[in-house]
């Protein structure tokens, strides 16, 4: 098949599902053509069957705001068209279905678009008056849709009052390159041996709840000696900062910013934190899920269709700081149960959310949306 992958570039979640199925697809033998305002982070290598166009933005002084979704289709039809793609594949419906749509009415072709659903579009970004019609119409009028977990999937549902059939195809991490490897020399640069190692990573939005990591920590340190890895940036970070020095804990974490190799660092940890306010899938839980890091999350969204309590880590009320604490102290105070949990959580990842298994997922999804008829709005 040829496939147009329209992604965020940056470092989230949405934009590594995006490119890292391109990836696997084109070593399936695909043609990949993805298309976005930047080179995907995860793209940093020349691959057979994958081309990468940038869309480039114009600038006049009489347009206030970028015009990032026409642009966006201009690229989409020029790619195509000369590439005669079979499919575009939008990550994110807004603005990236949108630009597929008008790319397909100035096309005069019916390209098929499949829309995935990542997360924020649907539980804030979509739900903004000013972008409600336009997020259902994205979604009634792709050929197909996706979500990453049955959480969204019911949101998306009954937020938007939208019949329609939404696949559920759950996130996936590579779990050949992500394992655990011991890397004594990049641990020892964290932390001294005798001292366990927490982790988070995120894009340092408030709907992650930094602060609460940094809370949880404080308290953990009380007990356990320890070093907090905050891996990632955004927003968030100096406000964090700023806490970290006034908890007078800037001692013992590290501020790691953005890191395009997580292997090594998640193989020196011990726990991941994830307290999120808003997790329709939780992709950084999965890859420290596969490196054997138990998790200790919020109960929200798709997290517990993701990890099991008391199995693969444990779960609890969003800002539950305390509990969140009790159970980081529990695991990192008996070794033999976070290992434990850390070998559950490697065979939960391998056998549910293995790039192979959910690619193919991916692919016949494709197959089936090419077969059917064009999408048709329900009044
Ligand atoms: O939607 C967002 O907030 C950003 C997006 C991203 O690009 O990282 O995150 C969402 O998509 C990820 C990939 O599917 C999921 O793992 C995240 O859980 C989800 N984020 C939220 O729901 C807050």
């Amino acid at each position: 098949m040829k496939i147009g992958i329209v992604c965020y570039p940056t470092y989230g979640g949405s934009g590594v599902i995006a490119t890292e199925l391109g990836k696997a697809l084109a070593a399936r033998g695909h043609q990949i053509h993805f298309i976005s305002y930047a080179q995907p982070m995860r793209l940093d290598e020349y691959l057979d069957n994958v081309s990468y166009h940038e869309v480039e933005m114009a600038s006049y002084p009489l347009f206030e705001f970028p015009l990032y979704t026409p642009a966006l289709a201009s690229k989409i039809v020029e790619v195509a068209r000369f590439e005669k793609l079979d499919l575009v594949h939008a990550h994110y419906a807004i603005p990236h279905a949108i630009s597929a749509f008008l790319a397909r009415e100035i096309l005069r072709t019916h390209l098929k678009v499949i829309t995935t659903l990542h997360g924020t579009d649907i539980t804030l970004v979509g739900l903004e008056p000013s972008f409600l019609p336009v997020m259902k119409f994205s979604i009634e009028r792709s050929d197909g849709v996706t979500a990453v977990s049955r959480f969204l999937r019911e949101k998306t549902t009954t937020n938007y009052n939208i019949n329609k059939d939404i696949r559920v195809i759950p996130n996936f991490v590579d779990t050949g390159k992500y394992r655990r490897v011991e890397h004594p020399d990049v641990r020892a640069k964290f932390a001294p041996a005798e001292e366990r190692v927490l982790i988070h990573v995120s894009n340092f939005r408030p709907v992650k709840r930094v602060h609460d990591v940094i809370k949880i920590f404080g308290e953990v340190r009380k007990k356990v000696p320890s070093r907090l890895l905050l891996v990632g940036d955004g927003p968030e970070r100096s406000a964090c900062e700023i806490l970290t020095r006034e908890m007078n804990l800037q001692q013992h974490v590290r501020f790691l910013g953005k890191q395009l190799e997580l292997v090594p660092i998640l193989s020196s940890a011990d726990l991941m934190l994830m307290p999120s306010q808003s997790e329709s899938f939780g992709l950084s839980a999965l890859e420290a899920m596969a490196c054997e890091v138990p998790v200790i999350s919020s109960s929200v969204g798709g997290l517990p269709e993701l990890q099991v309590h008391g199995e693969t880590g444990y779960i609890a009320e969003i800002g539950d700081i305390d509990r969140m604490a009790k159970y980081a102290v529990e695991l990192l105070t008996n070794e033999a149960k976070r290992r434990q949990f850390g070998n559950a959580g490697r065979i939960r990842a391998v056998e549910n959310f293995d790039v192979g298994k959910i690619v193919s997922m991916y692919e016949e999804y494709y197959t089936e949306c090419l077969a059917a008829g064009p999408a048709v709005a329900a009044g």
